[in-house]
């Protein structure tokens, strides 16, 4: 058995590492930004598939089925974005012969219409937010629809998802343009304008549950995710499991997931996603047809190794454990580590990794796809590694994660890194106080800390410039590549609370 990995960077190397521990065989594919990246080493067989954009090599999908034709595949894992959730695609596939590692196209058709996914759920009765059930036709009178919803509300596109192209109204008068611009933006980024309406719920959780079905009847839960640590519905931090989901809750929450996927006839592995808000109450907001970015911290609390049963799915096996088997173990936390500058307005950072040290050591793992030496190309996604940790309880993995966070150094290129540490040694973020609104809450003092660390890169320059000149009294009391000392605690926050 053979399969072509249809990604890159570190969902491909995650990929291929659960092949490899299978015994199957593994085709990586890469644009000729990526000849030297990390998924192409780790595979049996690599083949180049165009050039660096996106839409000429790891979107195209006729490149892919060539390569998988050439290496003689036997299954394509399309991993997360790129063609994970085109049902064109997993067709494709079928029609070439090839066992896609996901879910069937029509369930991934129901559930890439937003609104056919709402009408799923309410056909089930799981809560959904108010809303419309059918797109806003394009002659309709919007006002006339937003009436019988409410204000605030949200505009978003039916074939959209993940947040883009969404849109808050808070009043009547504010409809109208709203709704132009939702229309252009989701025209432009999914080929499609229709748009849906629902009521606005504020300061929301972002919680959502992992599903896994096979191809004979058994659909299981395996708990849920906490995403609420966000920025522009990039995700920042995600943990299993959620400070306020209870095991009441979660078994409720995870019915109603797993009656959606046996709905939608999902099989594989899959997420629905859930806005939560003040008072507990739990509403449908879509489904997630891949695997996905934080699928490891559901991984290090189940024991359940996700990619492992996406593939034994995919060959038509049984599902090996039965939702009594499913056990939830102690806290693991996710922070991805991305290229980009948290204190110069998120830029992407791309460029050469000079120097590199990943955390390592108890219960700390690094789902990487870089190496010292390798240049991130700034082409692709920011995303360079997920540090994933797990402690005994939340308190435990926090710490843990203090403490990994501390130990990893990146040199040549700016990364998230700081920030994250900001994040988990925040009182909210240990009190399990967490929102959608978190992170913009905190960042203003967040940029006030960065201004001291700031100054102490002054001082370590000052006194490099010491050292260069030979001044020895100074030069001794700083160590050798002091860049490689775990990083300071942090006291920002404990200063402020005080
Ligand atoms: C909402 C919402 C409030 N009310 N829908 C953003 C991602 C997309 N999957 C849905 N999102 C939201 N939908 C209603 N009716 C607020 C958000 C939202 C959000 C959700 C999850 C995580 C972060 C978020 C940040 C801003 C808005």
């Amino acid at each position: 058995m053979k399969v072509l990995v249809a990604n890159r960077g570190e969902i491909a190397v995650r990929v291929i590492r659960a092949c490899r521990e299978q015994g199957l065989a593994t085709v990586a594919v890469f644009s000729e930004a990526d000849r030297e990246a990390l998924h192409v080493m780790l595979a049996d067989e690599a083949y180049a598939i165009g050039p660096a954009p996106a839409a000429e090599s790891y979107l195209s999908s006729e490149r892919i089925l060539t390569a998988a034709k050439a290496a003689r595949a036997d299954a394509v894992h399309p991993g997360y974005g790129f063609l994970a959730e085109n049902a064109a695609f997993a067709e494709a596939c079928a029609a070439a012969g090839l066992a896609f590692i996901g879910p069937p196209p029509a369930a991934i058709r129901a559930m890439g219409d937003k609104t056919s996914a709402r009408r799923i759920a309410r056909d089930l009765s799981v809560p959904t937010v108010a809303g419309t059930l059918e797109p806003l036709a394009p002659d309709a009178d919007a006002r006339v629809a937003a009436r019988g919803i409410g204000y605030p509300l949200m505009l978003k596109a039916a074939r959209g998802g993940g947040g883009k192209g969404m849109r808050l109204v808070r009043q009547e008068g504010e409809l109208e343009s709203a709704l132009r611009m939702a229309r252009n933006e989701a025209a432009a980024a999914f080929g499609d304008s229709a748009i849906y309406l629902e009521r606005y719920v504020a300061e929301p959780r972002h919680i959502e549950i992992q599903v896994l079905a096979d191809d004979h009847g058994h659909v299981i839960h395996l708990g849920e995710r906490e995403c609420s640590i966000q920025r522009r519905h990039q995700k920042l931090v995600e943990e299993c499991p959620s400070p306020v989901v209870d095991a009441a809750m979660r078994s409720r929450m995870g019915e109603a997931a797993c009656r959606i996927a046996r709905a939608a006839g999902y099989v594989n592995a899959g997420t629905v996603e859930f806005l939560v808000d003040a008072e507990q109450n739990f509403y449908f907001l879509e489904m997630n047809t891949r695997l996905q970015v934080e699928h490891p911290v559901t991984e290090m609390v189940t024991g359940i190794d996700l990619v492992r049963e996406q593939l034994r799915i995919a060959a038509g096996e049984p599902l090996h454990v039965t939702q009594a088997d499913v056990a939830w173990r102690g806290a693991a936390i996710e922070c991805r580590i991305n290229a980009e500058d948290p204190f110069g307005g998120w830029l992407p950072s791309p460029g050469t990794l000079t120097a590199l040290r990943a955390a390592t050591g108890p219960w700390v793992r690094d789902d990487s796809g870089v190496y010292e030496g390798y240049t991130v190309p700034g082409v692709y996604d920011t995303l360079l590694a997920k540090l994933i940790v797990w402690g005994a309880d939340r308190a435990a993995a926090i710490d843990r994660m203090a403490r990994a966070l501390a130990e990893y150094k990146v040199v040549g290129v700016r990364t998230t890194i700081p920030i994250l540490a900001q994040i988990v040694a925040h009182p909210d973020f240990r009190a399990g106080r967490l929102s959608t609104g978190f992170l913009d809450r905190i960042l203003p003092a967040i940029r006030t800390a960065a201004g001291r660390f700031r100054s102490v890169a002054v001082i370590a320059a000052v006194l490099a410039e010491y050292e260069r000149l030979g001044h020895a009294t100074i030069a001794e009391s700083v160590a050798p590549r002091d860049a490689w000392r775990s990083s300071p605690p942090l006291t920002v926050w404990r200063e402020r609370t005080r």
